[in-house]
This record gives structure tokens, sequence and C-alpha cells, in this order.
């Protein structure tokens, strides 16, 4: 008979990892995995009640807010506000950094990002969509925290997980000691471990990019197109498009099969599309710990400064050699 492993029974046995750990993190991770459970029974049933489209609100960056959008930023919010681990939010969803002065969290040392719904715009046809979220230890030692503790740079992240609601639902997280994938199983209510030491294949043959852009992209990026696309056999090209518009669904999916995901610099956003802090951060981290790579185009994304809560960069992250390939182009052509 096989045995079942809970994300609980998992966070508390690795915890042994850390040997002076107080269960804070272990705690915070449960909070956010409670959260996701929440957020998963909305989205999943979004389509029988009246919380589908906009909310009529728009966020930071203009883009109009869906209500499922608010609700997740709602669930995760509370989560973390109420479990006491956490002392300050970044969230998509909020201009502002969130300083959370309960009680409870008063000593609390860790500060999370999150992106509560990522892909949003995929809600409506039933596409999956992701939550993604990065925890750091506060540097500041008394009193409130800062800005600048949210504003560290990627590699001083302790963990960074993503959750995809797809047609299954599946948390993913690291902590720096290697990738694990949690599946949940609705009939119990637990997310169960089902993919133990995740790692992303050193090669790949799936491409994801939105080429509805081809015009306003780098040369670099242009010639990397243009050689996934040649025939060779030898190297199993052409290689397969696959773009969901969903940054969790594609970089999930080229986790487990291979492949490189990019959102390169465009003319209407010439820093790239994706957020450094909520996005780019975490994704690179848990890919790089899955044995991947992460830049963009020219420098590694963890190592990259944080000068915003919302700071913008391009990203090229999935399998190494497919980066490495994409990154050769970037230096010859841009
Ligand atoms: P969002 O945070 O507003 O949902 O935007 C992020 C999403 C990513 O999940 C996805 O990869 C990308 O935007 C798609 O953008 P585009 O439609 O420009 O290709
Ligand atoms: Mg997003």
């Amino acid at each position: 008979m096989s045995v079942v492993k809970t994300l609980g029974q998992f966070i508390i046995e690795k915890q042994k990892d850390f040997p002076y750990a107080k269960g804070e993190l272990s705690r915070l991770l449960r909070d956010i995995g409670i959260a996701a459970k929440i957020v998963n029974r909305e989205v999943n049933k979004a389509g029988l009640v009246n919380i589908l489209g906009d909310e009529g609100t728009t966020n930071s960056h203009g883009e109009s807010q869906k209500k499922l959008d608010i609700f997740a930023n709602h669930q995760f919010i509370s989560a973390l506000t109420c479990g006491g681990e956490c002392c300050l939010i970044v969230s998509e969803e909020n201009d502002d950094p969130i300083f959370i002065e309960s009680d409870v969290s008063h000593n609390a040392k860790y500060i999370v990002c999150i992106d509560p719904l990522d892909g949003s715009s995929n809600i409506d046809v039933n596409v999956s969509v992701g939550t993604i979220f990065s925890i750091y230890r506060r540097k500041s030692t008394e009193g409130k925290p800062t800005l600048q503790d949210a504003l560290q740079r990627g590699t001083e992240q302790v963990a960074a997980g993503y959750i995809v609601y797809g047609s299954s639902t599946m948390l993913v997280y690291t902590t720096g000691k290697g990738v694990n994938g949690f599946t949940l199983d609705p009939s119990i209510g637990e997310f169960c471990l089902s993919h133990p030491d995740m790692k992303i294949p050193e090669d790949g043959y799936i491409y994801s990019i939105n080429e509805g852009n081809y015009i306003n992209f780098p040369d670099g990026v242009k010639k990397y197109i243009k050689f996934c696309q040649e025939e060779d056999p030898s190297t199993k090209r052409p290689y397969s498009s696959r773009y969901i518009g969903s940054m969790i669904a594609d970089m999930h999916r080229n986790m487990i099969k291979g492949g490189i995901f990019l959102y390169p610099p465009t003319s209407s956003s010439p820093k790239g599309k994706l957020r450094l802090v909520y996005e780019c951060n975490p994704m690179a981290f848990i890919i790089e710990q899955a044995g991947g790579r992460a830049t963009d185009g020219f420098q590694r994304i963890l190592e990259m400064e944080v000068e915003s809560l919302h700071q913008r960069c391009s990203i090229f992250v999935g399998s190494e050699n497919m980066v490495r390939k994409a990154e050769d182009m970037m230096m010859k052509y841009s």
C-alpha cells in the first residue's frame, strides 16, 4: 500500500534541515497552503457563482482587476495576517507594502511577496491560473520593518513557491534544498507529495513566448526563435511552441518536460512585462533549485538589484542549455 505524505507532514519533517529553526517558516508555509486551498475552491467553482469577470477597478499597473484576483489577494493577506509569522506583505494587487501590526505578529520576522492570482486574464475561459510567492527574512532588527526589507535581492530568498490551479491543483516550493511538488487530493483536502525532488531536464524541445510581439523583440530573441523553428533532426528541431499566457502553467509544464519560457523587452514594455519581486525572483529561485537557469538574457535574475516593489524585468528561464543558447544569441545580436 502506498503511503501518503501531506504537505504539513513534509514541512515538519524538513524542519530538521534547519537545526536552529523554531518552526516559524514551517507555520508560514502552512498558512500559505491553507489560503491556497481556499483560493482553489473558489477558482474551481468560478463558473457556478457570480465571481467571474472584472471588479471594475484597476491595480497600480492600470490592469483591470478580476473579482477572483481580489478574492485571492484578500485570502492570502488574511492567512498571513492571522498566522502571525509575517510582518510585511508585498502584493501585485496593492500599490504599497502592507505592514502587519497586529499583536500576534509583533515579532514576526518574515516578509512575503506574492502575486495572488497570476494569469488572471485566463480565468474567464477556464484556463489554468496560479499563485506565486517569495519569502524573505527581515533585515532590520527592531521596530516596524522598512521598505528596504522588501527590496532584497532574489539571492536572499529563504523560500519560494507556486500553486497552479490546473487540471489538478499543485503546490511546488523550495526552501533552497531542492524542489518538491504536492498535488491537492480533493477527497481529503490535503496537498500530498506527488513530485519529490523535482528536476528540470537540461535540454528541452518546447519554447514559450508571446510571438505576437515578434516585431518588437530584440534581434537576439528573433534569432533564437528562428533557431527554434529551424529543421535539424540531430537536435530535435524544430521545437514545439506552447504558450498558455499563464506563466506558472507555462513554467510548470517546462519544468516537467523541459523547455524555455521567455518574456523579453518589447517596445511597449521596454523592461519586460513581468515583475521582479513577486514573479521573476521566485520562479528563478525554484527553477535554479531544480537545476535550471534564469536570466534576463545577460544577467542572473536572482542577482538583480531591486529598486522598487513593482519593478519589471525581462526573463529567460528554463532548461539550462536552452537558456544558455538564447543568451548566446542575445550576446551576439542584441
Ligand atoms: P498578470 O500578473 O497581470 O496576470 O500578468 C502576468 C501574465 C503571465 O502569467 C503571463 O505569462 C503573461 O502575463 C502573459 O502576457 P502576454 O499576454 O503579454 O503574453
Ligand atoms: Mg502576475
